[in-house]
């Protein structure tokens, strides 16, 4: 008999997710539940089927032809056939429509986030678009542009995949990513109509129906605050480019499905969405959904990595019995399961404030609340996405490292989440930002102390003593870094971020774990939080103020 590795294999995604079935029961009504699963369970077949065919088929990418065999300019993009699929699956279970229709009230944020965590695997980066789709819905929607509202909101929002469309944002320019503030596109009124003239250096799904640009009107000022936001339909009916040519497609460690353009804008016409200024403010609230939206995809990414070094755990067979019945391998899964849990928790009570704020049921310090934990869960699930990645890479050995297993694309995509959508620095500097306009941190220890209240038995107290030991050295740093310089408070924006981001979520999991004793007589919540806890919450040191001579460059 020659020697065989077995691979991993995944079974229902929903079905098989205790973590989210469990929250799921939690925070929805039973009927909703009832009349959302056949959904989430049909999503989570199709996550299983698509692993396995990933498996067996040629890796395509999408391909880009500039000109023709005639010599005509024509910029045509094929998609991968898991893109072609995507479209009508995305339309018909309405992964944007269920965020925003009022059938369920201030739980469709829940919903919809649920939806996009059981497709973002088998998606291939589909969920990119669907991001900013949504995130433009919801400018648009915040904008009050009724012409713009009528035209775009019908197709964004659509459960018919023929009237599905998607949308893009283009921001980033050669000259600045995380700064927009150099942007030199121009916008220019020619004869009662904008134009754009520049170039966008990275646009991610080129091939969406619509886009929102930031570009600054001819003759305004220097600087961020004078940037437009417009609203582009890129292409004709017929297909053609309406004045902007494809430079190329970028050549990516990852996320190599999508199709991610550099382009020059000649002219492309374009409508305004507010007015022609402060146009960061009014994308931004396009940067708070698709943070989210990377949160709740880099959650899948842990997911669907432990996913795989469990099965392959039962199936391997090392010094004579599976992995998984060997105590190192079972701590180490055990670890990761908490990361991932407590991760789980923090995104989902994002989406969940997220319902309530979109619903008008929010009171000022929930909507604060939604504003500081937005960036705290984009900027910790994307570090962790990475650090479980490549864990769970090696959990799998040789064989993980090998192209045909998946793995390593499961490690090279998950390298986008910390760096896309503002990467953790820029978090950390927009926390602190959503800090000086909510009025502090009031609304975020009040909410951990109340959530900490429900958390009453006895296995769970070492959380709770975690969770309050943390919030006080949290606050003793930060009154001491607000008093000196404001360099101390930006120099430890990482680790003050981090550390809030862990230590709400462990009142988030112990909560959860309170809930699953005592409702369903489940454990393993509570398990996972007890690990959590053990792990280090916070690296920060209410003495470890780094001052400016530790930060010059030439002392390290
Ligand atoms: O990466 C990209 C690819 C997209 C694909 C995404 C998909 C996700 C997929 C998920 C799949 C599952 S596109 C590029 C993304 N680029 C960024 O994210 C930019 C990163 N940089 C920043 O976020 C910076 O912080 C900037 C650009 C926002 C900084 O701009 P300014 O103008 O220098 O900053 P200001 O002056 O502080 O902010 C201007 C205004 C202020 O409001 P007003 O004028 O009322 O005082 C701010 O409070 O904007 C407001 N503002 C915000 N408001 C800024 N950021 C926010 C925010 N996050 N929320 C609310």
């Amino acid at each position: 008999m020659p020697f065989l590795q077995a691979a991993p294999v995944l079974s229902n995604q929903y079905l098989d997710d205790r973590v989210l079935r469990s929250y799921l029961r939690r925070v929805l009504p039973r009927t909703m539940l009832g009349a959302i699963e056949p959904d989430l369970t049909d999503l989570g077949e199709y996550a299983a089927n698509a692993w396995t065919l990933a498996r067996t088929r040629e890796r395509s990418e999408p391909k880009l032809t500039q000109w023709d065999v005639w010599g005509e300019r024509v910029d045509r993009i094929e998609l991968t056939p898991a893109w072609i699929a995507a479209q009508p699956l995305a339309a018909r279970h309405g992964l944007i429509a269920a965020g925003h229709e009022a059938t369920h009230g201030t739980h469709a944020r829940v919903h919809q986030f649920a939806l996009v965590y059981l497709f973002h695997c088998a998606s291939e980066f589909y969920t990119c678009p669907l991001a900013m789709t949504d995130g433009a819905t919801t400018a648009l929607k915040a904008s009050g542009n009724q012409r713009l509202i009528d035209r775009a909101l019908p197709h964004f929002l659509s459960r018919d995949p023929e009237q599905f469309w998607i949308c893009g944002q283009w921001m980033t320019e050669n000259a600045g990513g995380s700064d927009v503030a150099p942007t030199e596109t121009a916008a220019r009124e020619e004869n009662g109509r904008w134009r754009l003239y520049g170039r966008k250096w990275f646009t991610s799904a080129i091939n969406a129906q619509a886009a929102l640009a930031l570009a600054r009107p001819a003759g305004a000022p220097a600087g961020s605050d004078a940037l437009a936001l417009f609203y582009l339909e890129p292409r004709k009916p017929d297909g053609r480019w309406r004045n902007i040519v494809i430079d190329r497609l970028k050549d990516k460690l990852g996320t190599r499905e999508l199709p991610t353009a550099e382009i020059h804008l000649d002219g492309a016409p374009a409508e305004l969405v507010g007015e022609p200024k402060f146009g960061v403010r009014q994308i931004a609230p396009v940067l708070n959904i698709t943070r989210t939206w990377n949160a709740v995809g880099a959650l899948a990414t842990m997911r669907r990595c432990i996913a795989l070094a469990r099965d392959f755990g039962n199936r391997r067979v090392v010094f004579g019995k599976p992995l998984a019945e060997q105590a190192l391998y079972q701590d180490t899964l055990a670890g990761m399961q908490a990361e991932y849990e407590a991760a789980f928790h923090l995104t989902f009570f994002v989406t969940e404030l997220l319902g309530r704020v979109q619903c008008g049921q929010a009171d000022e310090s929930q909507q604060n609340l939604l504003r500081l934990l937005t960036p705290l869960a984009k900027l910790w699930t994307g570090k962790l996405a990475v650090a479980i990645a490549s864990e769970a890479c090696e959990c799998i050995g040789g064989v993980g490292y090998l192209e045909d297993s998946g793995i390593p694309q499961l490690l090279r995509d998950a390298q986008v989440w910390p760096i896309w959508e503002g990467a953790s620095n820029v978090q950390a500097l927009d926390f602190q930002r959503a800090l000086r306009a909510a009025g502090g941190l009031q609304s975020l220890l009040t909410a951990q102390r109340t959530i900490l209240s429900q958390v009453q038995a006895s296995e769970l107290e070492p959380c709770a003593r975690a969770v309050r030991m943390a919030a006080t050295a949290i606050a003793e740093w930060l009154q001491k870094a607000s008093a000196g310089e404001r360099h101390r408070l930006e120099a430890g924006g990482r680790e003050l971020a981090f550390g809030l981001a862990r230590t709400f979520a462990l009142a988030l999991l112990a909560r959860h774990a309170e809930w699953a004793l005592r409702a369903e007589n489940d454990p393993r919540p509570g398990a996972a939080a007890r690990r959590f806890a053990e792990h280090r919450l916070l690296r920060l040191k209410p003495d470890g103020l780094r001052d400016a001579t530790m930060l010059a460059s030439d002392s390290y």
